[in-house]
Parts: structure tokens; sequence; C-alpha cells
């Protein structure tokens, strides 16, 4: 055993995505078990690897974990990146279930009818626009500093610019008109560790394509 995390999950973003960025930030190697067909999701079932029979599974410290927010929470835990007390973890809880929240919209777009998608994309678009980055560009301003809860970088920073990046893929001007959030994204960018991940070739997920879109419907609900 090589002592790498084990990410069991499909080669897609999904729910495994915003795990990717915690590690890779926090400058940890790790392994990826790809789903490829609904078998592949079964034998996992039959084997007991899954509490809830579901996925995100990560092998890590001798556990499966599964559940995505119970293994970030671990992984942000271990790697310091979840504040400094229980007040600063409170605002970073808060805040990443917002993008939590967020991310939940943007993941279920690729699976809507096709005769919903419009309706859809406008409304997601609009919540991030008017609902999710002001508040995250006021949280900036009023806290006044590089990151989003006291002094040094914690899980909320890392999900934030991950969120700003997928939400710029479906809509490349929102950023000009949220100025803080802007500067957020270079600043963090050019952490060593993000810059890596950011790179081609890193482990981070490109956008879905139908195909892609085919093989989840395959795997999680036929
Ligand atoms: O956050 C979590 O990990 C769980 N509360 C939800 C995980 C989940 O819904 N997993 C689905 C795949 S969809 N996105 O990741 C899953 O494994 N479904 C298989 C099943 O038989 O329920």
């Amino acid at each position: 055993m090589s002592g790498k995390p084990k990410l069991h999950y499909v080669n897609g973003r999904g729910r495994m995505e915003p795990i990717r960025w915690l590690l890779a930030t926090a400058g940890v190697e790790f392994e990826e078990s790809f789903l490829e067909k609904k078998e592949d999701l079964t034998k996992l079932q039959k084997d007991g690897s899954l509490l809830f029979q579901q996925v995100p599974m990560v092998e890590i410290d001798g556990m499966k974990l599964v559940q995505t927010r119970a293994i970030l929470n671990y992984i942000a835990m271990k790697y310091n990146l979840y504040g400094k007390d229980m007040k600063e973890r409170a605002l970073i809880d808060m805040y990443v279930e917002g993008m939590f929240d967020l991310n939940e919209l943007l993941i279920m777009y690729e699976l809507q009818p096709a005769e919903k998608k419009d309706e859809y994309f406008a409304n997601m678009m609009d919540k991030a626009e008017n609902r999710y980055f002001p508040v995250f560009e006021k949280v900036l301003k009023d806290h006044g500093k590089d990151f989003l809860v006291g002094n040094q970088l914690s899980r909320a920073d890392v999900q934030l610019l991950e969120i700003i990046l997928m939400v710029e893929e479906w809509k490349p001007d929102i950023l000009p008109k949220f100025p803080l959030l802007q500067r957020f994204k270079a600043r963090l960018s050019n952490i060593p560790t993000i810059k890596k991940f950011l790179q081609p070739g890193s482990q981070r997920k490109a956008p879905s394509n139908d195909d892609d879109v085919d093989k989840v419907i395959k795997i999680f609900f036929s």
C-alpha cells in the first residue's frame, strides 16, 4: 500500500472535485480509482466499502470515508485548513455551506432534461451573480484581509476559488463586477500548490461533456 489517499468516484468533477482541490492545496498526493460502469459501483457496494452505498469514498489513514462533507472536514482538520478556533470554524462552515448550495446547482445543471435547461441555467446564474458572489465580495470587504476567515488560508478560500472558476466557465464576464473576488482569484491562484493544480495534466477535472453525462446517468441513475 502506498499510503496515499485513494479516491473512488467517476472521472469527473461532481461531489469529488472539492476533495481533489483540498488535497491538492494541502500538497497531498492522491490516487484515483474511477467508476467506469454500473458494475464498478455495484462491486464497491457489495464488498461493503460504501457505508451508505454511495460515492464519493476516500480511503485515508486506514478508513473508508464517505459523505463529502465528512471527508472534507477530516482533510481540512488534518492539514490545518479549518481555522484556529471554534468561531473561525463556524464562519468557515457557514461560508462553505453556501458554496455547497451553489455547487449543487451547478453540478445538477447537466442532468436537467433538455426542455428545462434554459430556465435552470438562468436561475443558476442569477443565484451565482445576485446571491452568492455578492455575499463573498462583502465578506472579503468587511473582513479586509487576504482570506475569508482569520489571517490564514482555509478550506473556505479553496472552495471559493473552485466555485469562482466554475462559474466563470459558464459566464466569463462575471468577475469584473466583483473586484475583490477578482483579486482574491489572482492571489489564490498563485499559491504554489494551487498553481500546480491549475496547470494542465493535474488531477483537476475538466467540465463534463455529453458522453461523460451519459456515463454518469448510466452508473448512478439507471
Ligand atoms: O455528500 C455525499 O457524499 C452524500 N450525501 C451524497 C452522495 C451521493 O449522492 N452519491 C451518489 C452519486 S451522485 N454524486 O456524487 C451515489 O453514489 N449514488 C449511488 C446510489 O446507489 O445511491
